[in-house]
Protein backbone atom coordinates (compact mmCIF):
# COMPACT_ATOMS: atom_id res chain seq x y z
CA UNK A 1 0.00 0.00 0.00
CA UNK A 2 2.83 2.23 0.75
CA UNK A 3 4.56 1.10 -2.36
CA UNK A 4 1.30 2.13 -4.21
CA UNK A 5 1.13 5.37 -2.99
CA UNK A 6 4.96 6.43 -3.53
CA UNK A 7 4.35 5.33 -7.22
CA UNK A 8 0.56 7.61 -7.61
CA UNK A 9 3.20 10.32 -5.78
CA UNK A 10 6.18 10.12 -8.27
CA UNK A 11 3.54 9.59 -11.05
CA UNK A 12 1.95 12.93 -10.07
CA UNK A 13 5.04 14.80 -9.90
CA UNK A 14 7.00 13.88 -12.75
CA UNK A 15 3.58 14.28 -14.94
CA UNK A 16 2.61 17.31 -17.08
CA UNK A 17 3.41 19.87 -14.86
CA UNK A 18 7.18 19.34 -15.14
CA UNK A 19 9.02 20.98 -17.82
CA UNK A 20 11.08 17.85 -18.88
CA UNK A 21 14.15 20.46 -19.29
CA UNK A 22 17.81 18.72 -18.68
CA UNK A 23 18.52 18.40 -15.22
CA UNK A 24 20.27 21.88 -14.09
CA UNK A 25 18.40 23.88 -16.79
CA UNK A 26 15.66 26.02 -15.75
CA UNK A 27 13.91 28.29 -18.09
CA UNK A 28 12.80 28.43 -21.57
CA UNK A 29 12.84 30.93 -24.00
CA UNK A 30 10.39 31.94 -26.82
CA UNK A 31 12.02 32.32 -30.27
CA UNK A 32 8.73 33.83 -31.62
CA UNK A 33 8.43 33.90 -35.34
CA UNK A 34 12.47 32.17 -35.90
CA UNK A 35 12.81 30.00 -38.75
CA UNK A 36 13.82 26.30 -38.11
CA UNK A 37 17.42 26.26 -39.48
CA UNK A 38 18.33 29.10 -36.85
CA UNK A 39 16.54 27.62 -34.08
CA UNK A 40 18.82 24.44 -34.92
CA UNK A 41 22.22 26.48 -35.07
CA UNK A 42 20.62 28.61 -32.09
CA UNK A 43 20.30 25.87 -29.66
CA UNK A 44 24.19 24.15 -31.04
CA UNK A 45 26.15 27.70 -30.63
CA UNK A 46 24.05 29.79 -28.15
CA UNK A 47 21.02 28.13 -25.91
CA UNK A 48 22.92 24.36 -24.97
CA UNK A 49 26.14 26.45 -24.13
CA UNK A 50 24.20 28.65 -22.05
CA UNK A 51 22.10 26.58 -19.98
CA UNK A 52 19.01 27.42 -21.46
CA UNK A 53 16.41 24.12 -20.85
CA UNK A 54 14.45 24.69 -24.22
CA UNK A 55 12.48 27.16 -26.71
CA UNK A 56 8.83 27.49 -27.27
CA UNK A 57 8.52 27.65 -31.13
CA UNK A 58 5.30 29.43 -32.91
CA UNK A 59 2.84 26.99 -34.60
CA UNK A 60 4.73 24.49 -36.59
CA UNK A 61 1.44 23.66 -39.04
CA UNK A 62 -0.49 24.30 -42.01
CA UNK A 63 -1.82 28.15 -41.99
CA UNK A 64 -3.64 30.59 -43.72
CA UNK A 65 -1.67 33.38 -45.75
CA UNK A 66 -3.60 36.79 -45.23
CA UNK A 67 -3.10 39.07 -47.44
CA UNK A 68 -4.62 42.40 -46.07
CA UNK A 69 -2.72 43.50 -44.24
CA UNK A 70 0.32 41.44 -45.63
CA UNK A 71 1.01 38.42 -43.90
CA UNK A 72 1.12 38.98 -40.43
CA UNK A 73 2.32 37.48 -37.85
CA UNK A 74 -1.13 35.95 -36.67
CA UNK A 75 -1.19 34.78 -39.58
CA UNK A 76 -0.06 31.54 -37.89
CA UNK A 77 -2.75 31.36 -35.45
CA UNK A 78 -5.03 30.65 -38.08
CA UNK A 79 -4.72 26.88 -39.08
CA UNK A 80 -5.51 25.20 -41.90
CA UNK A 81 -4.31 21.50 -41.23
CA UNK A 82 -1.93 19.76 -39.30
CA UNK A 83 0.78 18.87 -42.09
CA UNK A 84 4.32 20.50 -40.75
CA UNK A 85 4.58 23.30 -43.01
CA UNK A 86 4.71 26.87 -41.94
CA UNK A 87 6.53 30.39 -42.44
CA UNK A 88 9.78 28.94 -39.98
CA UNK A 89 10.22 25.95 -42.71
CA UNK A 90 8.93 22.50 -43.76
CA UNK A 91 8.48 19.28 -42.15
CA UNK A 92 12.30 18.07 -42.99
CA UNK A 93 13.69 21.23 -41.09
CA UNK A 94 11.20 20.72 -38.56
CA UNK A 95 12.51 17.03 -37.84
CA UNK A 96 16.31 18.21 -38.19
CA UNK A 97 16.03 21.43 -35.59
CA UNK A 98 14.38 19.03 -33.26
CA UNK A 99 17.09 16.26 -33.85
CA UNK A 100 19.67 18.89 -33.39
CA UNK A 101 18.02 21.05 -30.45
CA UNK A 102 17.41 17.63 -28.37
CA UNK A 103 21.11 16.38 -28.78
CA UNK A 104 22.46 19.39 -26.92
CA UNK A 105 20.08 19.09 -24.38
CA UNK A 106 17.38 21.93 -25.52
CA UNK A 107 14.20 20.83 -25.91
CA UNK A 108 11.15 21.97 -28.22
CA UNK A 109 7.75 23.46 -27.16
CA UNK A 110 4.97 23.14 -29.33
CA UNK A 111 2.57 26.20 -29.63
CA UNK A 112 -0.38 23.94 -30.54
CA UNK A 113 -3.46 26.00 -31.63
CA UNK A 114 -6.27 22.99 -31.36
CA UNK A 115 -9.10 25.73 -30.45
CA UNK A 116 -10.19 26.50 -33.81
CA UNK A 117 -9.19 26.73 -37.54
CA UNK A 118 -9.08 30.37 -39.55
CA UNK A 119 -11.36 33.13 -39.35
CA UNK A 120 -14.47 32.94 -40.61
CA UNK A 121 -14.13 35.51 -43.18
CA UNK A 122 -11.02 33.49 -44.33
CA UNK A 123 -12.19 32.62 -48.02
CA UNK A 124 -11.67 29.56 -50.41
CA UNK A 125 -8.76 29.06 -52.56
CA UNK A 126 -4.88 27.31 -51.72
CA UNK A 127 -3.79 30.95 -49.66
CA UNK A 128 -2.09 28.36 -47.06
CA UNK A 129 1.49 28.02 -46.09
CA UNK A 130 1.45 24.20 -47.30
CA UNK A 131 -0.54 25.17 -50.29
CA UNK A 132 -3.60 23.13 -49.17
CA UNK A 133 -7.18 24.01 -50.50
CA UNK A 134 -9.91 25.35 -47.84
CA UNK A 135 -13.23 26.99 -47.92
CA UNK A 136 -13.44 29.01 -44.93
CA UNK A 137 -16.68 29.64 -45.04
CA UNK A 138 -18.43 26.01 -45.99
CA UNK A 139 -16.23 24.66 -43.07
CA UNK A 140 -14.37 22.53 -45.41
CA UNK A 141 -10.64 21.95 -44.30
CA UNK A 142 -10.16 18.39 -46.30
CA UNK A 143 -6.35 18.44 -45.78
CA UNK A 144 -7.40 17.40 -41.97
CA UNK A 145 -10.35 16.66 -42.96
CA UNK A 146 -12.58 18.65 -41.35
CA UNK A 147 -16.03 19.77 -42.11
CA UNK A 148 -19.21 21.74 -40.99
CA UNK A 149 -20.08 18.54 -38.21
CA UNK A 150 -16.56 19.47 -36.55
CA UNK A 151 -17.28 23.01 -35.71
CA UNK A 152 -19.18 24.66 -32.62
CA UNK A 153 -21.54 26.18 -35.12
CA UNK A 154 -24.90 25.11 -33.50
CA UNK A 155 -23.73 24.89 -29.69
CA UNK A 156 -22.95 28.71 -29.69
CA UNK A 157 -25.87 30.50 -28.38
CA UNK A 158 -25.04 33.93 -29.69
CA UNK A 159 -26.94 36.07 -32.13
CA UNK A 160 -23.41 36.75 -33.80
CA UNK A 161 -21.94 33.05 -33.38
CA UNK A 162 -18.80 34.96 -31.51
CA UNK A 163 -18.00 35.16 -28.08
CA UNK A 164 -20.05 38.36 -26.37
CA UNK A 165 -19.30 38.07 -22.94
CA UNK A 166 -16.49 37.00 -20.90
CA UNK A 167 -18.82 36.51 -17.85
CA UNK A 168 -20.34 33.28 -19.84
CA UNK A 169 -17.94 30.36 -20.06
CA UNK A 170 -20.72 28.76 -22.20
CA UNK A 171 -19.57 31.89 -24.79
CA UNK A 172 -16.35 31.79 -24.45
CA UNK A 173 -16.00 27.66 -25.05
CA UNK A 174 -18.33 27.39 -27.48
CA UNK A 175 -18.58 30.92 -29.54
CA UNK A 176 -15.61 32.43 -31.98
CA UNK A 177 -12.91 34.05 -30.47
CA UNK A 178 -12.38 37.05 -33.05
CA UNK A 179 -14.12 35.30 -35.84
CA UNK A 180 -12.28 32.08 -35.34
CA UNK A 181 -14.00 28.77 -36.12
CA UNK A 182 -14.14 26.99 -33.48
CA UNK A 183 -13.79 23.36 -32.77
CA UNK A 184 -16.18 20.66 -31.11
CA UNK A 185 -13.66 19.20 -28.84
CA UNK A 186 -16.09 17.26 -27.10
CA UNK A 187 -16.37 14.96 -30.37
CA UNK A 188 -13.98 12.03 -30.46
CA UNK A 189 -13.54 12.44 -34.27
CA UNK A 190 -12.22 16.11 -33.43
CA UNK A 191 -10.14 14.37 -30.53
CA UNK A 192 -8.38 11.92 -32.33
CA UNK A 193 -7.06 14.03 -35.20
CA UNK A 194 -6.06 16.78 -32.90
CA UNK A 195 -4.43 13.62 -31.05
CA UNK A 196 -2.58 12.66 -33.98
CA UNK A 197 -1.36 15.94 -34.51
CA UNK A 198 0.31 16.27 -31.10
CA UNK A 199 1.55 12.34 -31.28
CA UNK A 200 3.61 12.82 -34.13
CA UNK A 201 5.12 15.91 -32.86
CA UNK A 202 5.94 13.70 -29.80
CA UNK A 203 7.23 11.46 -31.67
CA UNK A 204 9.46 13.26 -33.63
CA UNK A 205 10.90 14.40 -30.36
CA UNK A 206 8.90 17.27 -28.73
CA UNK A 207 9.04 17.81 -25.09
CA UNK A 208 5.66 19.08 -24.53
CA UNK A 209 3.04 22.09 -25.54
CA UNK A 210 1.55 25.35 -25.00
CA UNK A 211 -1.82 25.28 -25.36
CA UNK A 212 -3.13 28.21 -27.19
CA UNK A 213 -6.44 30.24 -26.40
CA UNK A 214 -7.11 27.06 -23.20
CA UNK A 215 -9.64 29.80 -21.75
CA UNK A 216 -11.95 28.91 -25.11
CA UNK A 217 -11.52 25.16 -24.35
CA UNK A 218 -13.36 22.85 -21.82
CA UNK A 219 -10.85 21.81 -19.43
CA UNK A 220 -12.41 18.29 -19.27
CA UNK A 221 -12.03 18.20 -23.33
CA UNK A 222 -8.59 18.97 -22.87
CA UNK A 223 -8.15 16.53 -20.10
CA UNK A 224 -9.85 13.56 -22.91
CA UNK A 225 -6.54 15.07 -25.33
CA UNK A 226 -4.24 15.12 -22.98
CA UNK A 227 -4.56 11.63 -21.40
CA UNK A 228 -4.40 10.06 -25.06
CA UNK A 229 -1.06 11.72 -26.34
CA UNK A 230 2.25 9.27 -25.83
CA UNK A 231 5.28 9.26 -23.72
CA UNK A 232 7.74 11.53 -24.72
CA UNK A 233 10.65 9.74 -27.63
CA UNK A 234 13.17 7.19 -25.80
CA UNK A 235 16.08 8.37 -27.83
CA UNK A 236 15.96 11.88 -25.29
CA UNK A 237 13.45 11.08 -22.76
CA UNK A 238 12.83 8.35 -20.14
CA UNK A 239 11.01 6.00 -20.27
CA UNK A 240 6.82 6.88 -18.82
CA UNK A 241 7.93 10.22 -19.31
CA UNK A 242 4.99 12.68 -19.98
CA UNK A 243 4.56 15.76 -22.02
CA UNK A 244 5.13 19.16 -20.07
CA UNK A 245 1.39 20.96 -20.78
CA UNK A 246 1.35 24.89 -20.06
CA UNK A 247 -2.09 26.61 -21.02
CA UNK A 248 -2.89 29.87 -21.87
CA UNK A 249 -5.57 31.17 -19.47
CA UNK A 250 -5.72 35.20 -19.34
CA UNK A 251 -7.08 35.24 -15.52
CA UNK A 252 -6.63 38.85 -14.53
CA UNK A 253 -9.44 38.11 -12.09
CA UNK A 254 -13.39 39.33 -13.11
CA UNK A 255 -13.96 36.85 -15.45
CA UNK A 256 -16.35 33.15 -15.43
CA UNK A 257 -12.97 31.29 -15.98
CA UNK A 258 -10.54 30.70 -13.67
CA UNK A 259 -7.08 29.62 -14.13
CA UNK A 260 -7.08 27.16 -11.40
CA UNK A 261 -9.61 25.18 -13.17
CA UNK A 262 -7.22 24.02 -15.86
CA UNK A 263 -4.83 22.42 -12.95
CA UNK A 264 -5.57 19.18 -13.44
CA UNK A 265 -4.75 19.04 -17.06
CA UNK A 266 -1.34 20.71 -16.52
CA UNK A 267 0.65 24.62 -15.83
CA UNK A 268 -1.19 27.62 -16.71
CA UNK A 269 0.27 30.85 -18.12
CA UNK A 270 0.47 33.61 -15.10
CA UNK A 271 -0.48 36.92 -16.06
CA UNK A 272 -0.49 38.59 -13.07
CA UNK A 273 2.89 38.00 -13.12
CA UNK A 274 4.26 40.90 -15.79
CA UNK A 275 1.08 42.92 -15.44
CA UNK A 276 2.13 43.19 -11.67
CA UNK A 277 5.71 43.42 -12.13
CA UNK A 278 5.47 46.12 -14.59
CA UNK A 279 3.51 48.54 -12.32
CA UNK A 280 6.06 47.76 -9.51
CA UNK A 281 9.08 48.42 -11.82
CA UNK A 282 7.27 51.40 -13.14
CA UNK A 283 6.35 52.76 -9.94
CA UNK A 284 3.27 52.85 -11.26
CA UNK A 285 -0.49 53.45 -8.68
CA UNK A 286 1.97 54.07 -5.76
CA UNK A 287 3.57 50.25 -6.25
CA UNK A 288 7.23 49.79 -4.90
CA UNK A 289 10.01 47.34 -5.11
CA UNK A 290 10.05 46.87 -1.11
CA UNK A 291 5.98 45.98 -1.59
CA UNK A 292 7.65 42.37 -2.94
CA UNK A 293 9.00 40.98 -0.03
CA UNK A 294 6.06 38.08 -0.52
CA UNK A 295 6.26 38.26 -4.46
CA UNK A 296 4.36 35.09 -5.75
CA UNK A 297 1.50 33.13 -4.12
CA UNK A 298 1.65 36.15 -1.69
CA UNK A 299 0.70 38.24 -4.42
CA UNK A 300 -2.77 36.17 -5.51
CA UNK A 301 -0.74 34.35 -7.85
CA UNK A 302 -1.49 30.80 -8.72
CA UNK A 303 0.33 28.00 -6.78
CA UNK A 304 3.85 28.19 -7.37
CA UNK A 305 4.11 24.58 -9.37
CA UNK A 306 1.10 25.40 -11.38
CA UNK A 307 2.82 28.58 -12.89
CA UNK A 308 4.60 29.49 -15.89
CA UNK A 309 5.52 33.22 -15.46
CA UNK A 310 6.85 35.69 -17.97
CA UNK A 311 7.56 39.37 -17.87
CA UNK A 312 6.02 40.04 -21.89
CA UNK A 313 4.86 37.45 -24.71
CA UNK A 314 3.95 38.08 -28.10
CA UNK A 315 0.39 39.51 -27.80
CA UNK A 316 1.07 41.82 -25.20
CA UNK A 317 4.02 43.13 -26.10
CA UNK A 318 2.16 44.54 -29.07
CA UNK A 319 -1.14 45.00 -27.11
CA UNK A 320 -3.12 41.81 -28.23
CA UNK A 321 -4.27 39.81 -25.56
CA UNK A 322 -4.32 40.91 -21.92
CA UNK A 323 -1.80 42.77 -19.45
CA UNK A 324 -2.14 46.40 -20.34
CA UNK A 325 -0.36 49.06 -20.64
CA UNK A 326 2.29 48.05 -17.68
CA UNK A 327 3.79 45.16 -19.21
CA UNK A 328 7.68 46.08 -19.51
CA UNK A 329 9.09 45.25 -23.16
CA UNK A 330 12.45 45.42 -25.39
CA UNK A 331 11.20 49.14 -26.38
CA UNK A 332 12.02 50.04 -22.24
CA UNK A 333 14.96 47.81 -22.12
CA UNK A 334 16.77 49.44 -18.97
CA UNK A 335 13.56 48.65 -16.91
CA UNK A 336 13.12 45.41 -18.89
CA UNK A 337 16.12 44.09 -18.04
CA UNK A 338 15.44 44.76 -14.46
CA UNK A 339 12.29 43.02 -14.35
CA UNK A 340 13.43 39.70 -16.58
CA UNK A 341 16.34 39.69 -13.70
CA UNK A 342 14.00 39.47 -10.53
CA UNK A 343 11.68 37.14 -12.48
CA UNK A 344 15.11 34.98 -13.00
CA UNK A 345 16.88 35.74 -9.72
CA UNK A 346 13.17 34.84 -7.60
CA UNK A 347 12.37 31.23 -6.80
CA UNK A 348 8.23 31.71 -8.01
CA UNK A 349 7.19 29.78 -11.09
CA UNK A 350 8.78 28.08 -13.98
CA UNK A 351 10.54 30.77 -16.24
CA UNK A 352 10.11 31.62 -19.89
CA UNK A 353 12.37 34.43 -21.29
CA UNK A 354 11.11 36.51 -24.28
CA UNK A 355 12.68 37.00 -27.66
CA UNK A 356 11.63 38.79 -30.09
CA UNK A 357 11.59 41.10 -33.64
CA UNK A 358 11.90 44.50 -33.94
CA UNK A 359 9.18 47.01 -35.92
CA UNK A 360 7.88 50.44 -35.82
CA UNK A 361 5.79 50.92 -33.10
CA UNK A 362 2.59 53.59 -34.38
CA UNK A 363 0.49 54.96 -31.69
CA UNK A 364 -2.98 56.17 -32.77
CA UNK A 365 -4.93 56.88 -29.85
CA UNK A 366 -3.36 54.33 -27.19
CA UNK A 367 -3.48 51.68 -30.28
CA UNK A 368 0.14 50.65 -32.00
CA UNK A 369 -1.71 50.57 -36.05
CA UNK A 370 1.84 48.33 -36.56
CA UNK A 371 0.74 45.74 -33.77
CA UNK A 372 0.29 43.09 -37.12
CA UNK A 373 3.46 43.49 -38.74
CA UNK A 374 5.58 40.19 -39.31
CA UNK A 375 8.67 39.04 -38.94
CA UNK A 376 11.96 40.48 -40.63
CA UNK A 377 11.25 39.39 -44.06
CA UNK A 378 13.17 39.29 -47.44
CA UNK A 379 11.23 40.97 -50.71
CA UNK A 380 10.08 37.30 -51.88
CA UNK A 381 8.18 37.40 -48.09
CA UNK A 382 10.39 34.62 -46.78
CA UNK A 383 11.63 35.03 -43.55
CA UNK A 384 14.68 36.16 -43.14
CA UNK A 385 17.65 34.33 -41.29
CA UNK A 386 18.81 35.50 -37.56
CA UNK A 387 22.34 36.60 -38.39
CA UNK A 388 24.67 37.17 -35.51
CA UNK A 389 27.52 40.26 -35.27
CA UNK A 390 30.77 40.35 -34.00
CA UNK A 391 29.64 41.71 -30.45
CA UNK A 392 27.22 38.30 -30.23
CA UNK A 393 24.03 40.71 -30.97
CA UNK A 394 21.53 39.73 -33.75
CA UNK A 395 21.34 41.62 -37.01
CA UNK A 396 18.15 41.72 -39.68
CA UNK A 397 15.99 43.18 -36.68
CA UNK A 398 16.20 39.93 -34.19
CA UNK A 399 16.09 41.97 -31.31
CA UNK A 400 17.24 38.41 -29.66
CA UNK A 401 16.71 39.53 -25.89
CA UNK A 402 17.93 35.84 -24.76
CA UNK A 403 21.67 37.58 -25.69
CA UNK A 404 21.40 40.21 -23.78
CA UNK A 405 24.48 39.65 -21.30
CA UNK A 406 22.44 40.99 -18.30
CA UNK A 407 19.17 38.36 -19.22
CA UNK A 408 21.94 35.65 -20.64
CA UNK A 409 23.67 35.64 -16.91
CA UNK A 410 20.47 35.72 -15.07
CA UNK A 411 19.46 32.67 -17.02
CA UNK A 412 22.64 31.19 -16.02
CA UNK A 413 21.98 32.10 -12.37
CA UNK A 414 18.96 30.60 -11.82
CA UNK A 415 20.29 27.42 -12.70
CA UNK A 416 22.71 27.80 -10.27
CA UNK A 417 20.68 28.65 -7.85
CA UNK A 418 18.01 26.23 -8.69
CA UNK A 419 16.42 24.26 -5.92
CA UNK A 420 17.75 26.80 -3.07
CA UNK A 421 15.37 28.74 -1.17
CA UNK A 422 14.60 32.43 -1.05
CA UNK A 423 16.94 33.78 1.95
CA UNK A 424 18.47 37.48 3.29
CA UNK A 425 16.07 39.63 2.00
CA UNK A 426 16.84 43.26 2.50
CA UNK A 427 14.60 46.41 1.15
CA UNK A 428 15.02 50.06 2.31
CA UNK A 429 10.85 50.83 2.57
CA UNK A 430 10.86 52.02 -0.69
CA UNK A 431 12.59 50.81 -4.49
CA UNK A 432 15.52 49.44 -3.17
CA UNK A 433 15.82 46.03 -2.64
CA UNK A 434 18.21 42.42 -2.00
CA UNK A 435 17.74 38.55 -1.99
CA UNK A 436 19.52 35.37 -2.06
CA UNK A 437 19.15 31.79 -3.05
CA UNK A 438 20.27 30.41 -0.10
CA UNK A 439 24.07 29.99 -0.45
CA UNK A 440 24.60 30.15 -3.73
CA UNK A 441 23.54 33.40 -5.26
CA UNK A 442 22.25 36.63 -4.58
CA UNK A 443 20.99 40.08 -6.32
CA UNK A 444 20.65 43.44 -5.52
CA UNK A 445 18.40 46.23 -7.27
CA UNK A 446 18.10 49.85 -7.10
CA UNK A 447 15.20 51.32 -8.90
CA UNK A 448 15.10 54.55 -6.68
CA UNK A 449 16.08 58.21 -7.73
CA UNK A 450 19.14 58.03 -5.46
CA UNK A 451 22.06 55.68 -4.93
CA UNK A 452 21.98 52.58 -3.00
CA UNK A 453 25.12 52.31 -0.38
CA UNK A 454 24.28 48.94 1.62
CA UNK A 455 26.66 46.69 3.73
CA UNK A 456 24.31 43.13 3.48
CA UNK A 457 24.04 39.71 4.28
CA UNK A 458 24.30 37.77 1.02
CA UNK A 459 24.39 34.08 2.22
CA UNK A 460 27.83 33.52 0.32
CA UNK A 461 30.82 32.16 1.27
CA UNK A 462 33.73 34.62 1.90
CA UNK A 463 35.53 35.59 -1.29
CA UNK A 464 35.43 38.13 -4.90
CA UNK A 465 32.56 37.89 -6.92
CA UNK A 466 31.97 39.08 -10.53
CA UNK A 467 29.15 41.00 -10.65
CA UNK A 468 26.75 39.31 -13.74
CA UNK A 469 25.46 42.32 -14.65
CA UNK A 470 27.63 45.23 -15.53
CA UNK A 471 29.86 42.15 -16.80
CA UNK A 472 31.01 38.36 -16.57
CA UNK A 473 33.28 36.24 -15.39
CA UNK A 474 35.74 35.36 -18.29
CA UNK A 475 38.55 33.11 -17.37
CA UNK A 476 39.97 34.61 -14.24
CA UNK A 477 38.77 37.55 -14.73
CA UNK A 478 35.86 40.01 -14.45
CA UNK A 479 34.84 42.26 -17.17
CA UNK A 480 32.08 44.15 -14.42
CA UNK A 481 32.51 45.58 -10.99
CA UNK A 482 33.79 43.36 -8.31
CA UNK A 483 32.03 42.18 -5.15
CA UNK A 484 34.09 40.85 -1.77
CA UNK A 485 31.93 38.85 0.25
CA UNK A 486 33.75 38.58 4.15
CA UNK A 487 33.94 35.81 6.47
CA UNK A 488 30.63 36.84 7.79
CA UNK A 489 28.65 36.74 4.34
CA UNK A 490 28.83 40.00 4.41
CA UNK A 491 29.12 42.78 1.24
CA UNK A 492 29.13 46.42 0.31
CA UNK A 493 27.13 46.54 -2.51
CA UNK A 494 26.97 50.76 -4.25
CA UNK A 495 24.96 50.83 -7.34
CA UNK A 496 24.04 54.35 -8.78
CA UNK A 497 20.57 55.21 -9.76
CA UNK A 498 22.42 56.46 -13.02
CA UNK A 499 24.63 53.33 -13.87
CA UNK A 500 23.28 51.78 -17.00
CA UNK A 501 21.95 48.64 -14.74
CA UNK A 502 20.91 49.43 -11.35
CA UNK A 503 21.04 46.08 -10.25
CA UNK A 504 23.67 43.70 -9.45
CA UNK A 505 23.79 39.83 -8.91
CA UNK A 506 26.48 37.35 -7.88
CA UNK A 507 26.52 33.39 -7.66
CA UNK A 508 28.80 30.80 -6.92
CA UNK A 509 29.98 30.02 -10.37
CA UNK A 510 30.90 33.54 -10.92
CA UNK A 511 33.26 33.74 -7.90
CA UNK A 512 36.96 34.40 -8.79
C1 LIG B 1 -11.73 39.68 -37.80
C2 LIG B 1 -12.74 40.54 -37.03
C3 LIG B 1 -13.79 39.64 -36.40
C4 LIG B 1 -14.45 38.83 -37.49
C5 LIG B 1 -13.39 38.01 -38.26
C6 LIG B 1 -14.02 37.26 -39.41
O1 LIG B 1 -12.04 41.26 -36.01
O2 LIG B 1 -14.75 40.42 -35.73
O3 LIG B 1 -15.39 37.95 -36.93
O4 LIG B 1 -12.36 38.88 -38.76
O5 LIG B 1 -13.10 36.34 -39.94
C7 LIG B 1 -6.93 38.04 -36.36
C8 LIG B 1 -7.35 39.49 -36.46
C9 LIG B 1 -8.84 39.64 -36.16
C10 LIG B 1 -9.62 38.75 -37.14
C11 LIG B 1 -9.17 37.33 -36.91
C12 LIG B 1 -9.86 36.35 -37.82
O6 LIG B 1 -6.58 40.28 -35.56
O7 LIG B 1 -9.21 40.99 -36.33
O8 LIG B 1 -11.01 38.87 -36.86
O9 LIG B 1 -7.73 37.24 -37.15
O10 LIG B 1 -9.59 36.65 -39.15
C13 LIG B 1 -3.78 36.11 -32.63
C14 LIG B 1 -4.03 37.61 -32.67
C15 LIG B 1 -5.42 37.93 -33.16
C16 LIG B 1 -5.66 37.25 -34.48
C17 LIG B 1 -5.54 35.75 -34.24
C18 LIG B 1 -5.79 34.91 -35.48
O11 LIG B 1 -3.82 38.14 -31.38
O12 LIG B 1 -5.52 39.34 -33.35
O13 LIG B 1 -6.95 37.57 -34.99
O14 LIG B 1 -4.18 35.48 -33.83
O15 LIG B 1 -4.94 35.26 -36.50
C19 LIG B 1 -7.89 36.60 -25.80
C20 LIG B 1 -7.82 35.08 -25.73
C21 LIG B 1 -6.40 34.56 -25.87
C22 LIG B 1 -5.70 35.17 -27.09
C23 LIG B 1 -5.80 36.69 -26.97
C24 LIG B 1 -5.15 37.38 -28.16
O16 LIG B 1 -8.38 34.62 -24.51
O17 LIG B 1 -6.47 33.17 -26.00
O18 LIG B 1 -7.14 37.10 -26.88
N1 LIG B 1 -4.33 34.70 -27.23
C25 LIG B 1 -3.98 33.57 -28.12
C26 LIG B 1 -2.70 33.82 -28.87
C27 LIG B 1 -2.90 34.89 -29.89
C28 LIG B 1 -3.89 34.41 -30.93
C29 LIG B 1 -4.94 33.55 -30.40
C30 LIG B 1 -5.03 33.21 -29.08
C31 LIG B 1 -5.84 32.92 -31.35
O19 LIG B 1 -1.64 34.08 -27.98
O20 LIG B 1 -1.68 35.27 -30.50
O21 LIG B 1 -4.50 35.56 -31.55
O22 LIG B 1 -5.18 31.75 -31.80
O23 LIG B 1 -7.40 37.17 -24.62
CA1 LIG C 1 -13.77 26.87 -28.23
Amino acid sequence: MKLLLLLVAVGLCSAQYNPNTRSGRTSIVHLFEWRWDDIAAECERYLGPNGFGGVQISPPNDHILVSNPWRPWYQRYQPISYKLCSRSGNEQQFRDMVTRCNNVGVYIYVDAIINHMCGSGGGSGTHSSCGSYFNAGARDFPSVPFSGWDFNDGKCTTGSGEIENYGDANQVRNCRLVGLLDLSLEKDYVRGKIVGFLNTLIDIGVAGFRFDAAKHMWPGDLKAITDRLNNLNTRWFAGGTRPFIFQEVIDLGGEAISSSQYFGVGRVTEFKYGAKLGSVIRKWNGEKLSYTKNWGEGWGFMPNDRALVFIDNHDNQRGHGAGGASILTFFDARLYKMGVGFMLAHPYGFTRVMSSYRWNRNWVNGKDTNDWIGPPSNSDGSTKSVTINADSTCGNDWVCEHRWRQIKNMVIFRNVVNGQPFSNWWDNGSNQVAFGRGNRGFIVFNNDDWNLDATLNTGLPSGNYCDVISGQKEGTRCTGRQIYVDGSGRARFQISNNDADPFAAIHVDAKL
